[in-house]
């Protein structure tokens, strides 16, 4: 079940972040919508209603989850960005997964993720190392790092893209 649930291992928060390990992520982030479209596009109806792995998310979940999560991180940075330390606010995943949006058409999010993901990106690519310094506090798991929020959210792209290829392969699909 572990390597179902986690593809690519956990995410492991990286002790000291170093300028040179964020271009990288920040690239990570930017290539995930081109990513996940290219894994999802020949995909069925059917097979968009698959899970990942028992008890887990449909496909279709998965990528809505991906925008429901991400729309979340740029405005926790935003944030970080623009007021001291903020503490900003959790979302419950698990119940956004079951609203109704989050069984549309799998277009619409491809389609916000773009977007997203390029003002995402380009604001971070604009930050220099004083503002990536910048923090804001989750109420459970305390202060987080601007920095480390980026490699965060590039584990949580690739973590939840491999959910989607892993499954893909494992029933031969393409
Ligand atoms: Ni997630």
């Amino acid at each position: 079940m572990q390597n179902l649930k986690y593809p690519i291992g956990r995410y492991q928060a990286k002790q000291s972040v170093s300028p040179r390990d964020v271009a990288p992520w920040i690239d990570e982030i930017q290539v995930l919508p081109d990513q996940l479209r290219e894994a999802v596009e020949n995909l069925t109806d059917e097979q968009l209603n698959t899970c990942y792995r028992e008890e887990g998310w449909t496909l279709r979940q998965v990528v809505h989850h991906l925008a429901d999560s991400h729309m979340n991180g740029y405005m926790r940075m935003k944030l970080a960005l623009t007021e001291q330390n903020p503490t900003i606010k959790p979302y419950r995943q698990e119940v956004w997964a079951e609203l109704p949006d989050s069984q549309r058409d799998i277009s619409v999010s491809l389609d916000l993720l773009e977007s997203l993901h390029e003002r995402w990106t380009y604001l971070l690519k604009s930050l220099d190392q004083k503002q990536l310094e910048r923090t804001y506090r989750h109420p459970k798991s305390g202060e987080i790092v601007l920095k480390s929020a980026i490699g965060l959210y590039a584990w949580h792209g690739k973590h939840h893209l491999a959910h989607i290829t892993t499954l893909i392969k494992q029933k031969n699909w393409n």
